[in-house]
């Protein structure tokens, strides 16, 4: 039987390890012969939604578009991963929305990280320019962060290597039947 698609929503803070489990999980999927697709801030913050910053209606807008692209992407019958930050609840529950009316599975991943670890990989030193107040709204410092309540999987970056939590999201997947 042909591959089914579905979208794996990842959710976390900047530096929480997202776009990391992203690669991880992918590598895992095409080794093992399935079509994958990463949607992540370099192949879409910097083409589809190059127009947006990260003011509340841009970041709602951003989310929105992706969205719809992972929709089509999981459609298509490939696994889309999308690592965002995507910090409201209401888009994140936008997004299931929209997969459920087309009837494709989405599963919501909580890449969980205490704000303190993240603060402390600062990998772009991000966190320290938003302490400054250089960079403005920024997510957990000065913006809202809204975690997930009910995700599917839920995966602590702090306590789990790489490959232990895009394992997770494999053995999830085969669980699952969707791969
Ligand atoms: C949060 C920001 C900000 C602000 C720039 N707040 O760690 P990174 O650098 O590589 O990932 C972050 C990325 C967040 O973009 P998303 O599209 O995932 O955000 S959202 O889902 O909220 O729309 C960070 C960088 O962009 N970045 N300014 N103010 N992250």
């Amino acid at each position: 039987r042909a591959q089914k698609g579905a979208t794996i929503w990842l959710t976390g803070l900047s530096a929480s390890g997202k776009s990391t489990i992203a690669c991880a999980l992918e590598q895992l999927l095409l080794k093992a012969g399935k079509h994958a697709y990463r949607l992540d801030g370099d192949n879409i913050r910097f083409g589809l939604n190059k127009d947006l910053g990260f003011t509340e209606t841009d970041r709602v807008e951003n989310i929105r578009r992706i969205s719809e692209v992972s929709k089509l992407f999981a459609d298509s019958c490939s696994i889309a991963i999308t690592s965002f930050i995507s910090p409201y609840r209401n888009d994140r529950n936008k997004a299931r929305e929209l997969h459920r009316e087309a009837n494709l599975p989405f599963i919501e991943v909580y890449v969980d990280v205490p704000l303190k670890v993240a603060e402390e990989r600062d990998p772009k030193g991000l966190y320290k320019k938003a302490r400054e107040g250089i960079i403005k709204d920024f997510t957990g410092i000065s913006a809202p962060y809204e975690a997930p309540e009910k995700p599917e999987i839920h995966i602590e970056t702090d306590k789990l290597s790489v490959e232990e939590c895009s394992l997770v999201i494999y053995d999830y997947l085969k669980d699952h039947n969707l791969i």
